[in-house]
């Protein structure tokens, strides 16, 4: 282990999705001096995590499959985190026949082979599809074919990190937020590379053994990381449904379409129906100073929404949760769409975390690279993290998470198909201050 259960450890972006199950399992290992810093209170504003649901659940193959699996099963169990869980099942579709309902069918076809049968349906045609979902019915979704997974379905995420926020706080977690818990930079002990601790923005030295970097879309701007994340960012927005009408909802399974998009059961108590579009995501280049480059550089440096609300969103994407509204559920088309918002991701090459040390700033460790899919593994990511930080990841995994700049794809998406646009070349995006 890097350090012992007394060490001062500092979790940076602790009220964000891999930064607030970082200290949560640092807690329940029996860790006794953690202080989470961040721009806002758990959970904070900054995060992605602070979003009214995700999808959630099992249904991937590999190591991710495992971790789906291992994060489904506390979802459902975990006192922490069942109250926010709602396994509604989750229907996969495509417009298909194409390319991706083979790939769908080549999994079922896999998951039957490992006995998992009794987990999955294939949806061969639209009737089929409407019997597990049936608020499609209507919807212009003619050939269609999907695939339901039973062990699935969505979280009410904001609602979820709040609880990790309070059970951190039980077990004896610290915090410190505003500028005394935004990072400036990193303190380095007279080698000139140890980190000894993290300097906030009203100058606050916070020492520490071991400092975690958790800030998710930020990291890559706060701390040098050679290339190896990619910020971006994503865009949902809201229709509000009478009662009657999210009693209509209630129930439905998720659906998620890989060009479309996908929505999600409305929340009882507010009757609000998010929806997404999907693309490869926004970046918004810019000009930065990571800590660890000896000069500035441009990288997609966030902005985040708490903290810019009158930022608007791009035209192209409203026209794509539009056409989402218009094939899936055109009872609600010219409906407002409201809380219209873009909240920040950051991706690798492979879509791999990066959970490793600093190779040039021993005690310094990564937690990062989220790459679109850390919510749903919301109560197993730190547990992650603390076994990296403990050694005791299986080789498989420590490769996976490792330093590897210039590794994978070189355009850096992690996600076939085109490049991320910039936000400086799409149309509809004002935003209230000089880029
Ligand atoms: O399959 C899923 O777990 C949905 S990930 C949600 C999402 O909005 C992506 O669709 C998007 O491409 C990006 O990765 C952010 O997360």
């Amino acid at each position: 282990a890097l350090v012992s259960k007394t060490a001062k450890i500092l979790v940076v972006g602790g009220g964000g999705t891999i930064g607030s199950s970082t200290a949560l399992h640092l807690a329940r290992r029996g860790y006794t001096d953690i202080r989470i810093l961040d721009v806002f209170q758990i959970p904070s504003g900054n995060s992605a995590g602070n979003d009214l649901n995700k999808v959630a659940g099992s249904g991937r193959d590999g190591v991710w499959g495992q971790i789906g699996q291992a994060s489904w099963e506390a979802w459902k169990n975990d006192p922490v985190f069942c109250p926010h869980c709602h396994p509604t099942g989750r229907i996969d579709v495509a417009s298909g026949p194409d390319r991706k309902a083979d790939e769908l069918y080549a999994k079922y076809q896999a998951m039957l082979a490992e006995g998992r049968g009794d987990e999955f349906e294939w949806l061969d045609n639209e009737e089929e599809i409407v019997r597990r979902a049936p608020h499609l019915h209507g919807a212009h979704i003619q050939g269609w074919k999907g695939l339901w997974v039973r062990e699935s379905g969505w979280v009410a995420a904001r609602d979820a990190l709040d609880s990790v926020g309070h059970e951190c706080r039980r077990l004896g977690v610290k915090t410190a937020f505003g500028s005394a818990g935004t990072f400036k930079s990193l303190l380095l002990g007279t080698d000139g590379k140890t980190c000894t601790g993290v300097k906030a923005t009203d100058d606050t030295e916070w020492p520490a053994d071991l400092v975690v970097l958790a800030a998710g879309a930020w990291s890559p701007i706060l701390v040098d990381l050679e290339g190896q994340c990619v910020s971006k960012c994503w865009v949902f927005a809201h229709i509000q449904l009478s009662t009657e009408e999210a009693q209509h909802f209630k129930g439905i399974p998720t659906m998620y379409h890989h060009e479309l998009g996908f929505f999600i059961e409305p929340q009882a108590s507010t009757g609000l129906l998010k929806l997404c579009n999907e693309f490869p995501g926004y970046t918004r280049m810019a000009k930065c100073h990571p800590f660890g480059l000896n000069r500035e550089t441009v990288l997609s440096v966030p902005r985040s929404h708490a903290q810019h609300p009158n930022d608007t969103m791009p035209d192209e994407a409203l026209d794509e949760i539009k056409r989402l509204v218009k094939i899936c559920l055109p009872h609600l088309v010219g409906r407002p769409l409201i809380n219209q918002s873009m909240c920040w991701c950051t991706d690798t090459p492979d879509a791999n975390w990066l959970l490793c040390e600093h190779p040039r700033f021993p005690k310094l460790i990564l937690a990062t690279g989220d790459s679109g899919h850390s919510f749903n593994t919301l109560p197993v990511a730190g547990g992650e993290v603390v076994d990296m930080i403990e050694g005791k990841l299986s080789e498989e995994r420590r490769q996976l998470w490792r330093w590897r700049p210039g590794y994978g794809d070189p355009k850096g998406t992690g996600r076939p198909g085109p490049a991320p646009k910039d936000l400086a070349h799409v149309l509809g995006w004002n935003h209230d201050s000089p880029r």
